[in-house]
């Protein structure tokens, strides 16, 4: 029988280690990339942090004016994203070297199907290789794990960060999985993991127990999926037809505001600068959506998936324009953030 071979790599705090690398004398620092946090008042997220600024409790999507209160000397750096990008797409270039199979999931993330190998001695070897190749060329590290699926592979390399390696054979797989907490399982956020800890249920084995049934009931379709991933079943396909591409941007008002001139305003540079940066890349979109939060964090998102792909300006600007009128419509509160998003293809 053909044995499945995945490998899922993942750079270390991406977009921190860059800065690190170009700022050598941040090293041994924390270092938080994000929003500016003027001096605590400052209204956006960290994009990501150093493992060292990790010690202070600060991580992704965290508002930044809770990081600058967590650690106030700690080294804060605006998002450099054309660089990340750069960066990005010679580590891919590199990546797929080494599998015709390959697919990239974000900046920094992406799979190798090397089921050609036929050997998990071999596929160490490969991953050794590889890691040492991103760092020889471009001074950075990352993480890799392996197992004979996508889930196992990427719940191997979350385990192994930083800058590690994990293999699990497919043996080891159930093993593996069952002593791990719920919330490492992709697809279990905490205020589903919060259901299942009120059940006495912890462990991803004892994730186990709950019928097919029962998942379906409290989770709906996804209770499936869950079904299936927590028995180690993940049949998802190494492809690069599964990309899905998208382009966004958001704004955090400076002040939580209700006034539709500077909200539309706002919105109609958001929307040019998504568009211009579908046309530099020479796409079309098919699914557009809105993202808008009001004050106390409260966020709203609504979608919309055109029948076929277009890169018509005005379908661009009258959605967003009509879902952003009908959030405000809906909700009386002041608004924190507007943001739009596309799928790109
Ligand atoms: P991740 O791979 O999730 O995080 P990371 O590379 O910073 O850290 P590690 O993998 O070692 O845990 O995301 C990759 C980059 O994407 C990250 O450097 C910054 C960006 N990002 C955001 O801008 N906002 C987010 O909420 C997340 C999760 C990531
Ligand atoms: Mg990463």
């Amino acid at each position: 029988m053909k044995k499945n071979i995945i490998l899922h790599l993942d750079m270390d705090y991406f977009f921190a280690q860059i800065e690190e690398r170009e700022n050598p004398q941040f090293k041994g620092k924390p270092v938080v990339v994000g929003a500016d946090p003027k001096e605590g008042r400052g209204r956006g997220v960290v994009s990501t942090a150093n493992y060292i600024a990790r010690r202070y409790g600060i991580h992704s999507a965290l508002p930044i004016s809770k990081a600058f209160e967590l650690c106030p000397e700690a080294i804060f750096l605006p998002v450099n994203m054309e660089l990340y990008q750069q960066v990005s797409e010679r580590i891919m270039e590199i990546i797929k070297k080494y599998s015709k199979a390959w697919e990239q999931v974000s900046l920094d993330e992406a799979y190798l199907d090397i089921s050609f190998l036929a050997s998990y001695k071999k596929a160490e070897k490969l991953a050794q290789k590889l890691k040492k190749e991103i760092f020889r060329k471009e001074k950075l590290t990352s993480t890799i794990g392996i197992g004979l699926n996508k889930l196992i592979a990427k719940m191997a390399c979350e385990k192994a960060k930083p800058n590690g390696f994990l293999i699990i054979r497919p043996s080891k797989s159930q093993n593996f999985l069952e002593l791990l907490d719920i919330q490492n399982l992709p697809g279990i956020g905490s205020k589903t993991a919060e259901k299942f800890r009120q059940m006495g249920i912890n462990t991803i084995g004892e994730l186990r127990k709950p019928s097919k049934t029962k998942l379906l009931d409290m989770l709906g379709k996804v209770g499936e999926t869950i079904y299936e991933r927590v028995r180690g079943i993940d049949e998802r396909i190494v492809s690069p037809e599964e990309i899905v591409k998208s382009t966004g941007k958001e704004h955090t008002f400076q002040k939580d505001t209700r006034n539709p001139k500077i909200i539309f305003a706002t919105l109609e540079k958001i929307i040019k600068s998504v568009y211009q940066d579908i046309m530099e890349n020479n796409f079309s979109f098919k699914t557009i959506t809105i993202v808008c939060r009001f004050t106390g964090f409260e966020t709203h998102t609504k979608s919309k998936t055109l029948k076929k792909p277009t890169n018509d300006f005005e379908v661009l600007k009258r959605t967003a324009k009509m879902f952003l009128l009908r959030f405000l419509v809906e909700n009386p509160k002041p608004v924190r953030l507007i943001g739009l998003r596309v799928k790109i293809c």
